[in-house]
């Protein structure tokens, strides 16, 4: 089994600003975490983290036919992008959707997801600890 998991902008700069939503620690971190919460489950990942909306759309375009899931963040374009939805629907793989904040907490503009009409799931609010349950639950969603 195989998951890309993709970030979206400004996410490489994790640990280095707003500690008190986002927490301290790196981008550098969080892909660390994941390659081990991925390698514990058995799965293949590869990780990819791009500030540019196009490069995301090509990145799912490209995973066509090689991935079994898809784990995302899309970040601010969770609220603006049909363009990642249509990308995401275009190859049907099954997707979660993870925020490292509780977004249903935040400012209204942040409600809104494009993303979630899609995905299998949306985790949010647990912090790097939502892309291992994003991991787990992707496996279980694709064996059952
Ligand atoms: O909670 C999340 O994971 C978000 O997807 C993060 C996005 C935000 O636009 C979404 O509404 C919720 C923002 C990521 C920006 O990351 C930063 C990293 C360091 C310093 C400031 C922001």
């Amino acid at each position: 089994m195989k998951f890309l998991i993709i970030n979206g902008p400004n996410l490489n700069m994790l640990g280095l600003r707003e500690p008190g939503i986002y927490g301290d620690r790196s981008y550098t971190t969080l892909c660390q975490l994941c390659e081990d919460w991925c390698a514990e489950e058995g799965i293949e990942c590869e990780l990819f983290q791009s500030n540019h909306e196009g490069v995301i759309v090509d990145k799912i375009q490209e995973a066509y036919g090689k991935v079994d899931g898809i784990i995302i963040n899309p970040a601010a374009y969770t609220h603006t992008s049909v363009a990642i939805l249509d990308a995401l629907k275009a190859v049907a793989i099954p997707t979660m959707e993870v925020h490292i904040s509780k977004v249903s907490e935040r400012e209204a503009f942040r409600q809104i997801s494009f993303v979630s009409y899609y995905a299998v799931k949306t985790i949010q609010g647990m912090g790097f600890e939502g892309y291992r349950e994003a991991i787990r639950a992707l496996k279980k969603w694709l064996q059952s």
